[in-house]
């Protein structure tokens, strides 16, 4: 904890974490300014409520004084370090931490800490089941919504707070420490702010930096750089795998997720392969992770089988939407990078009509390519990526311009026969169409459903010409 009384506290964004951390800020006691690029207009719906508290907002950029007179300053993830302001800030001397490392620093209980490029919000929910099926009092947030500092007023000495982690959050972590810390796999994401794998990897292997000896991380076996990770750790390394045994840690045996808390340990039954509701082998990898972190908090094997078993998808993470004429829709939104959107066909057989594109993340599509030759009947593009993703799946797959989301569903669903599936995987984000994933898989889910209106309309004009 920190002494923040009178103190002046910078809040960078006001996203919801910076809504969030700058309202905290104010409860310690400090004097806090919140800056965001956005307008005053853009940021109307929450200015009055900061005014009232006392805070100062600047709106519509970042002054250099402003971040230069402060004792302390906070960023949102979605701020990055190399921001100009920041920069001059640190050269000044003045501390720079993230909303992630304050609200560590204030919430009581144990860590259970979640990262990795793909998976990361299936996995925190399935570990935050597990853990209350088990009768422990759990939190769940982080990057899944609920910014770490709400979670404050409600942790106890007892508490596990679950936190899904993302490379934005723990770039700028300092003393943010875990009992458990999950990652579950890194592949390239986000190169636009990281600027290199390695860096992004360097990012995402902070989640065990303050760890010691006493703690566990939870590594993927099967995930090149998450194994290699295990040389920079001084935590108790757990793996989990789907193709092979590990030595302490979760895999999949005969057709079995299996757990054994240490190398001469009896190996338990979890569950069948058969009883996890979720589609997909990446699903599988998910559940392995939760399984072994579950455990190691402490939740029994029978906790960790019921809560799976009852477990259903979450939002977005290739959501079945609706059968229409035969045709299966899903909804893969927060399918947001390559490896993403290769999970999501993988867990298919065939027939796709795929719906790609958005905002470009310095991706190479071209990975894609196998995938899309066996699986994926035709690809429809979307956003300001289309002109680059068709560039390079040119000649791989039949490739429809579609611009919009619209057109893509539209242009899809009537390509697609009985026995297809119409999948948004998009492989980027959302930012240049839409504000978020969220609101991206909600504009598809609307679509679908007046798909299903427009696809009974010949049978509603029938009737209307025979009266
Ligand atoms: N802003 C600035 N200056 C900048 C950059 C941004 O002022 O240089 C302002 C923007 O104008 C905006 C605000 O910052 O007003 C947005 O802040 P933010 O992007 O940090 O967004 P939040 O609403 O605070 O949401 C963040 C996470 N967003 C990102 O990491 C981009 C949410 O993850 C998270 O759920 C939330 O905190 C609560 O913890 C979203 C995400 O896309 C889901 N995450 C990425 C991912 O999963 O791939 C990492």
């Amino acid at each position: 904890m920190m002494d923040l009384k009178g103190k002046k506290v910078l809040v960078v964004g006001l996203g919801k974490s910076g809504l969030a951390a700058a309202l905290f800020l104010r409860r310690q006691g400090a004097q806090v300014t919140v800056s965001d690029v956005r307008s005053a207009d853009a940021l109307a719906k929450d200015i009055p409520a900061l005014l009232e508290e006392g805070i100062n907002v600047e709106a519509g950029g970042h002054g250099l004084l402003t971040f230069r007179r402060q004792d302390l300053i906070v960023i949102s993830p979605g701020v990055p370090l190399d921001t100009p302001e920041l920069v001059q800030a640190r050269n000044f001397g003045r501390p720079i931490i993230g909303e992630l490392e304050l609200a560590a620093r204030y919430l009581q209980g144990k860590i259970l800490a979640i990262t990795g490029s793909n998976g990361k919000t299936t996995t925190t929910s399935l570990v935050g089941e597990i853990l209350e099926r088990a009768g422990l009092p759990t939190l769940v947030g982080g990057n899944i919504g609920v910014p770490v500092i709400d979670l404050i007023p409600d942790s106890t000495p007892d508490t596990w707070s679950v936190l899904e982690v993302s490379s934005f959050q723990l770039e700028s972590t300092e003393q943010f420490h875990p009992a458990i810390s999950v990652i579950l796999n890194i592949t390239p994401d986000h190169l636009d702010r990281h600027g290199t794998f390695e860096n992004y990897a360097l990012a995402k292997e902070r989640i065990f930096a303050a760890q010691t000896e006493e703690d566990y991380v939870v590594l993927n076996a099967d995930n090149v750089r998450a194994a290699h990770a295990a040389e920079h750790a001084k935590a108790r390394v757990y793996w989990f795998s789907l193709d092979r045994s590990v030595p302490q840690g979760a895999w999949v045996e005969q057709g079995q997720v299996v757990f054994r808390v240490a190398k001469d340990a009896p190996v338990e039954g979890i569950l069948p392969l058969s009883s996890i509701p979720l589609k997909g082998e990446h699903n599988v990898e998910n559940v392995l992770a939760a399984v072994c972190a579950g455990r190691l908090a402490g939740a029994s094997a029978r906790a960790a089988r019921e809560a799976i078993e009852k477990f259903r998808a979450v939002e977005h993470r290739l959501e079945y939407v609706a059968t229409i004429n035969g045709v299966e829709f899903y909804n893969d939104s927060k399918a947001t990078n390559v490896d993403a959107t290769a999970k999501a066909i993988a867990a298919f057989s065939g027939g796709i009509h795929l719906i790609l594109g958005g905002k470009d993340k310095n991706s190479d599509y071209t990975q894609l390519s196998q995938l899309l030759r066996e699986r994926v009947h035709a690809v429809y593009t979307i956003g300001s990526a289309a002109a680059k993703i068709e560039s390079h799946l040119r000649g791989v797959v039949s490739l429809h311009s579609c611009e919009t989301l619209a057109k893509a569903v539209n242009a899809a669903a009537s390509a697609a026969h009985p026995g297809d599936v119409v999948l948004l995987a998009p492989a980027c984000s959302s930012f240049d169409q839409f504000d978020s994933y969220e609101h991206r898989g909600h504009v598809f889910k609307q679509l679908v459903s007046d798909w299903r209106g427009l696809s009974g309309l010949p049978a509603v004009v029938a009737r209307i010409h025979s009266v």
